[in-house]
């Protein structure tokens, strides 16, 4: 039996009351503590039984942001000992670490992004990420004046989340609809996005509509930032796995009434595309700022070439 509290996690990652992926990634070690210190078990294997059942609940959620199983994986790796009590206090102790060390990777990231960006610098915003908010937090903490070029993010506008944090900021905001950012373009500095995963090959997943942009951003000769924990890192692409493409409702995109009126169309409404190395220029993480070439040898070093998933029945 899974803990409400997990069930809970589970549906609001799922229709994203819970999203991005850092905050899922937290969301998720959370829901495992609390799972780890309620759950009923007569014995260690029991209790281990059921700690992979809450993680199975939230892995199922979504599909692309690798966030999620590297938390559960971080979490259930650290669950040890001989009695189901000496299990509990490995997991709540592990989750409670696995949190305090997101929240420190995205306090250093946010301090080597704002080394990217100058006083009076202009920055255009895609989606809503908490990576790429740390960046520009740390600028204007080391008193450097930057304004924002914020693009509203079809179809969730996620992008009004980032413009209210901005404002909180107090940065200068200008919000734009998704097919203006061309328009726009030549009067920014960086673009700076976050990412769900980032494969082998230096590739970013990140919201839909990103490669789009970074195409743009290129043509323009505007330089594309991506700020990522080292969580965002994907180790089954070592091996050559492709990143699955969360498909969500195209009642996202469409009313019903409308798509009823407008006759008999396939709507397709997928939440994350993928932009090659080539047009990225940075990706700034906790351990400082790579070429995506070269994120590959990082990738190794910290989650090696064999991922499992510890949360199979
Ligand atoms: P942080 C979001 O996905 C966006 O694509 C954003 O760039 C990414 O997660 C990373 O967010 P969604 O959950 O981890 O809104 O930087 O679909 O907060």
């Amino acid at each position: 039996m899974v803990h409400p509290d997990v069930e809970e996690t589970a549906t609001a990652i799922a229709e994203m009351e819970i999203r991005g992926a850092a905050t899922i990634a937290d969301a998720a070690a959370a829901a495992l503590a609390i799972h780890a210190r309620e759950a009923e078990a007569d014995s260690p294997e029991a209790f281990r039984a059921s700690m992979r059942e809450a993680a199975r609940a939230l892995y199922d959620t979504r599909p692309t942001a690798v966030s999620l199983p590297n938390a559960l994986r971080y979490v259930l790796y650290g669950m040890e000992g001989t009695t189901v009590e000496a299990l509990r206090g490995s997991v709540t102790a592990r989750a409670d670490r696995f949190r305090r060390e997101l929240d420190q990777a995205q306090s250093k990231l946010g301090r080597v992004g704002a080394g990217r960006i100058r006083d009076g610098d202009v920055v255009m915003t895609h989606c809503h990420s908490t990576d790429a908010m740390a960046c520009i937090r740390a600028a204007i903490e080391q008193g450097k004046h930057v304004e924002a070029i914020v693009k509203e993010t079809r179809p969730r506008q996620q992008g009004h989340i980032t413009a209210r944090e901005l404002r909180e900021l107090g940065v200068p905001v200008t919000l734009i609809v998704d097919n203006a950012a061309h328009r726009y373009l030549n009067d920014v500095d960086h673009v700076l996005v976050g990412a769900d995963s980032i494969a082998a090959d230096g590739s970013v997943i990140n919201k839909i509509g990103t490669s789009g942009l970074a195409v743009s951003a290129r043509d323009r000769g505007t330089p594309i930032m991506v700020a990522a924990q080292t969580i965002k890192l994907h180790p089954d692409t070592l091996t050559g796995q492709a990143v699955e493409i969360e498909m969500r409702a195209e009642s996202e995109v469409i009313d019903a009434e409308t798509r009823e009126e407008i006759g008999d169309i396939e709507v397709r409404n997928p939440a994350f595309d993928v932009t090659p190395p080539r047009h990225i220029d940075a990706i700034v993480t906790e351990q400082g700022q790579f070429p995506p070439e070269s994120i590959v040898t990082l990738m190794r070093e910290l989650y090696g070439e064999s991922v499992d998933q510890p949360w199979a029945e």
